[in-house]
């Protein structure tokens, strides 16, 4: 199959861009290499020495012999070299990749925020808008959030996958309907992911698309088979305040004996999953999408939870490491249980990856490989929510 990766650069596209290539598909990435420019921007750097686009292609071809094509585009402001991308390229899927996804970067200043918008919700428009004008059936998969849902709202019931049914009252009594589940985002950038969620409905309904969107936890670990197979190939390690995520941020926290910054106490429940299962979940959901008219086929890709204050006792107890409780600079439920429902990936096969200690050592492993290039300046997160939330202080001098 010919696959389009957008945003094929980043954290999660770049190793399910060699995934679904050593799988044997024709993959081409999309992406403006905006990221690495936010880098640029935040002065912070990948921990691990991540290699430009054009090494990156030339060493896989140089390992397995196979080509992946690469296309300098911005989704968000260029249309028409997208459209004309599909009309020449006539991909038989595209996985959409291509967003500002962190989201206390999403909440720094007010041109983040309205680039975060901008370049979300413009982007994923023109994806589907492209589609439809190119007049192909061409399968979307994207990638979504667990945090469209929110935290909390519905208590300990379990959270499914994208649809919820409610009873609606009408004077001849309750009739069943089945809605989107409510959404109730916790960031500009989570509310861009409940913005797309109505993007989605709307061109699967009007324009008969079929449409997959994948309600992501937080993926941690690095490195997949592939990215394994040459150094310059590693994938990235975010570690700074704004784009770091948290399992991957302590782990690397822990390398260095950087007391590990739980926000608040740590009651905060969130979804996890390895990078090796995002890639394996991309190529399921690429070869099981819904059927023209169906609806928008959701899956929660996650496959456990944990409190961020276990997280933190875990490592803790593994490398001897200190806990620091800071002040929270998010506006979030300081405890929250998340119950999710997971059932239709296990269904097509997924063999979950659960957290072990041995998949914990590797990422610390590469962690201490490169954690003199870590700036420790650059581990507090200060991006608040509201003006006057407080910041914690550098915690190594
Ligand atoms: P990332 O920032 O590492 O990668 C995103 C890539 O998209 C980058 O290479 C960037 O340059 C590119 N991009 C952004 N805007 C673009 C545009 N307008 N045109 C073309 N390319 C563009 O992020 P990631 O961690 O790989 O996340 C990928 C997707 O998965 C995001 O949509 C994110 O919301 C979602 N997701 C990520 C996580 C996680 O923990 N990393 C969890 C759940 C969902
Ligand atoms: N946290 C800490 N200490 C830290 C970092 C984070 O306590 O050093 C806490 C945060 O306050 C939050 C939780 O850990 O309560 C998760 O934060 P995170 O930065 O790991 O994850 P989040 O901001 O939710 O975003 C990440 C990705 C995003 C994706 C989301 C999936 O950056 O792209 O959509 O995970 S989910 O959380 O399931 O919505």
């Amino acid at each position: 199959m010919k696959v389009l990766v957008i945003g094929g650069d980043g954290f999660c596209g770049w190793p399910t861009a060699l995934h679904l290539s050593d799988q044997g598909h024709d993959v081409i990435i999309v992406d403006n290499l905006s990221r690495r420019k936010i880098d640029v921007e935040l002065g912070v750097d990948s921990l691990t020495p991540i290699a430009p686009i054009e090494t990156r292609l030339a060493v896989w071809k140089e390992v397995s012999g196979k080509t992946i094509g690469f296309e300098y585009l911005d989704v968000a402001l260029e249309y028409q070299r997208f459209l004309d991308l599909l009309l020449s390229e006539r991909p038989d899927a595209i996985v959409h990749f291509g967003e500002q996804r962190a989201a206390p970067y999403s909440m720094r200043t007010p041109a983040a925020k309205r680039f975060t918008v901008d370049n979300n919700v413009s982007g994923t428009h023109n994806v589907l808008c492209a589609i439809v004008e190119s007049g192909q059936d061409i399968p979307l998969v994207h990638l979504g959030t667990m945090g469209v849902y929110g935290y909390g709202w519905s208590g300990s019931a379990p959270i499914p996958e994208g649809y919820l049914t409610v009873k609606v009252p009408t004077p001849d009594g309750d009739i069943d309907r089945e809605i989107l589940h409510p959404a109730n985002p916790g960031s500009v950038y989570h509310m861009t992911k409940t913005l797309d969620q109505l993007l989605f409905a709307f061109y699967a309904k009007n324009d008969a698309l079929r449409i997959t969107d994948l309600h992501q936890g937080i993926v941690w670990g690095t490195q997949t088979p592939q990215t394994e197979r040459d150094e310059r190939l590693i994938n990235r390690f975010d570690y700074d305040g704004d784009y770091g995520t948290v399992l991957n941020r302590f782990l690397m926290q822990a390398a260095i004996g950087h007391p590990l910054t739980v926000h608040g106490t740590g009651g905060q429940t969130r979804a996890f999953i390895h990078v090796r299962d995002t890639v394996r979940c991309i190529e399921i959901a690429l070869s099981n999408p819904p059927k023209r008219g169906e609806q928008v086929s959701v899956f929660n890709q996650v496959t456990e939870t944990y409190r961020v204050r276990e997280l933190a006792e875990l490592i803790s107890k593994i490398t001897g490491v200190e806990i620091a409780n800071l002040p929270n600079p998010r506006k979030e439920a300081a405890e929250n249980d998340l119950n999710v429902t997971r059932d239709r990936f296990v269904a097509l096969g997924l063999n979950p990856t659960t957290l072990s200690e041995g998949l914990l050592s590797e990422v610390r492993d590469i962690a201490n490989r490169f954690k003199d290039r870590a700036d420790t300046t650059k581990i507090i997160a200060r991006s608040v929510w509201n003006k006057g939330m407080e910041t914690s202080p550098d915690l190594v001098k």
